[in-house]
């Protein structure tokens, strides 16, 4: 496949021993994100999609899809890809194949999932399966030539048919709307899956935390895209004492175990992460897992065949090739590398990684955090108060829209578990059904954390990164049941001097703006959180309702 793609122009070898094994891809500058606005789900009743997903009449839609189809492949060659999601064979496991068009997608496939052979053996012993048809829709005429990324961005369709558990995406090659065992199955048809076997499918990072006494936490969390789950799961501890491993970066699913606990297992065999901001000081695991063996998409690349991007280093070296090919010019105020570009590399890369991290049975959960982007009111954590709190807390995330989708970065929205554009089903019944799994799930505590609030410069507070290994010192103290949290209106905070800041340039009062609820502001942040649920109508759980009322009322004593 790499010979292919090489002859075929779609990626480039870098240079050999400053990235040994590792590539470069640039797409169409038009072709460059997940496109939420061209995503449906094509349920039979529009209800069931619910307000928060593009839905099309199924019938119409397929015949729609059948005409995009026909003859899109023309003069290429066809792939079919079977893939697991979960170690082949593992009793969580879900299989699928994909069809394809495009190279690519083969090669990010075989990095992103279990591809083989067996799986078709697998499929032919009876095993189920989601079909997953996929082109890039750039037929070619005979003679005609080709371009290096083909695709079809006017007519993008990224489509879900939940009753039938089928996935069909024509116009991108880029990311999630074209590795479908990413996004599309794993979450949009897995949701539904897990809806109907009892299970959650989330978009969440895994890591399994090491407390000086020796003690292990699992703790999964859900942060919306490029709002820190990569950086969360490779966190290298500022706190001595602690160690962190990487068992996913992106996806988590999550099985009660009929004994009050939850099992977490991340299904993907890969890493597709976000490279602007990733740097040898903010993520140098990250950079570790990318010394070799690596497939970038949409970086620059340096005079010497190496890649390069904003964040890698606090200065571009000289004479950069940015994201379109093009020689760059550090004053035109245009990055070197596009805002949504990544890199792409197998689990085994990383050198946190433990080598049991594909178990079968996954890892029980002990935490699961929530996060966004919130340059205000959200303090950097807060322990819910029981599980059905947890998920008000997870329902009424909003955040700070970033690059890894269209749209304008930076606006304000509701990302309810960070899953808006990764639900399959209505997200009120998706609530209900996590208030009905914690029914199963005694012995796991929900916390909210929020590492982007800033202060009146528009500076984050909070250094980050490495640094919230203090925000998880604090989180496994209240999972070792040795915290004396405080309450607020808005759940636990760290009682005073808990949360471990020794050695941080932090003044008191920046502490106090880290942890600052004030009630005026939260006041018309409930206005907004009512306005949103409303939404939803006769579908919303009551207990969402019984939540807000609850906060209201906390607020207004706090306030009086
Ligand atoms: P997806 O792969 O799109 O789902 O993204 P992700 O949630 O894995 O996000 P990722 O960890 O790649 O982070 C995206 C951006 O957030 C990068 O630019 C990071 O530098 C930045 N970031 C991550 N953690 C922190 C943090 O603790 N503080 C600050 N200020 N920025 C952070
Ligand atoms: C995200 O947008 O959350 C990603 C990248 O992880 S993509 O695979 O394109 O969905
Ligand atoms: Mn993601």
């Amino acid at each position: 496949m790499i010979e292919l793609l090489l002859a075929q122009g779609t990626i480039k070898a870098l240079n050999q021993e400053l990235r040994p094994d590792s590539y470069l891809a640039l797409t169409d500058p038009r072709d460059v994100a997940r496109v939420e606005s061209r995503t449906f789900v094509c349920s039979e009743r529009q209800d069931d999609a619910g307000p928060t997903n593009n839905w099309e009449d199924p019938s119409k839609m397929r015949k729609k899809l059948i005409d995009l189809f026909d003859g899109s492949m023309a003069g290429r060659t066809m792939y079919l890809i079977p893939f697991a999601m979960g170690p082949v064979g593992g009793p969580h496991t879900k299989y699928g194949v994909e069809i394809t068009d495009s190279p690519y997608v083969v090669l990010s496939m075989m990095i992103m999932t279990r591809v083989s052979a067996e799986v078709l053996n697998l499929i032919d012993d009876g095993a189920a399966w989601v079909p997953a048809l996929h082109s890039v829709g750039s037929p070619l005429a005979e003679d005609e030539g080709d371009v290096s990324w083909p695709c079809d961005p006017d007519n993008v369709h990224v489509v879900q048919f939940p009753e039938a558990y089928e996935i069909w995406s024509y116009g991108s090659g880029y990311g999630g709307n074209s590795l479908l065992g990413k996004k599309a199955m794993s979450l949009r048809i897995g949701s539904v899956m897990a809806r109907n076997e009892g299970w959650l499918a989330e978009h969440m990072m895994l890591i399994r935390v090491t407390a000086p006494n020796g003690d292990q936490f699992n703790i999964g969390g859900a942060f919306p895209s490029a709002c820190g789950k990569t950086n969360l799961a490779m966190l290298q501890p500022s706190l001595d004492g602690y160690r962190v491993e990487t068992l996913g970066d992106d996806i988590t699913w999550i099985f009660p175990d009929g004994n009050g606990k939850l099992f977490a297992l991340n299904p993907e065999n890969g890493l597709f992460g976000v490279a602007p901001g990733t740097g040898w000081d903010s993520n140098p695991i990250a950079m570790e897992s990318m010394r070799s063996g690596a497939l970038f998409t949409n970086v620059a690349e340096t005079a010497d065949g190496d890649v390069w991007w904003e964040g890698m280093t606090a200065h571009p070296p000289e004479n950069l090739t940015d994201w379109h090919g093009l020689p760059w010019d550090p004053s035109s105020g245009l990055p070197a590398a596009h805002p949504n570009s990544r890199f792409c590399v197998p689990m085994e890369n990383c050198p946190t990684t433990p080598s049991d991290w594909d178990a079968k049975e996954g890892f029980e959960l002990h935490a699961i955090l929530f996060g966004g982007r919130r340059a205000a009111n959200v303090p950097l954590v807060t322990e819910s108060f029981d599980w059905k709190h947890g998920v008000f807390l997870g329902a009424t995330i909003a955040s700070e829209q970033t690059a890894a989708a269209e749209g304008e970065v930076g606006a304000l929205r509701r990302d309810p578990f960070a899953m808006l554009p990764f639900c399959g089903y209505n997200m009120a019944d998706y609530w209900g059904h996590w208030l009905a799994v914690g029914e199963k799930a005694t012995q796991t505590k929900i916390f909210q954390v929020n590492w982007f609030r800033k202060n009146s410069e528009g500076k984050f507070i909070w250094p980050g990164f490495g640094e919230n290994a203090r925000v998880i010192d604090w989180i496994v103290r209240s999972l070792q049941g040795k915290s004396k949290a405080k309450a607020s209106a808005l759940g636990y905070h760290p009682g005073e001097g808990e949360l471990n800041i020794e050695g941080l340039n932090l003044l008191e009062t920046e502490m106090r703006e880290l942890f600052e609820v004030d009630a005026d502001s939260w006041l018309s942040e409930v206005a907004r959180v009512e306005e949103f649920l409303a939404g939803f109508k006769e579908r919303l759980p009551e207990e969402m309702k019984l939540q807000t009322a609850n906060l209201r009322s906390r607020l207004e004593t706090a306030d009086a």
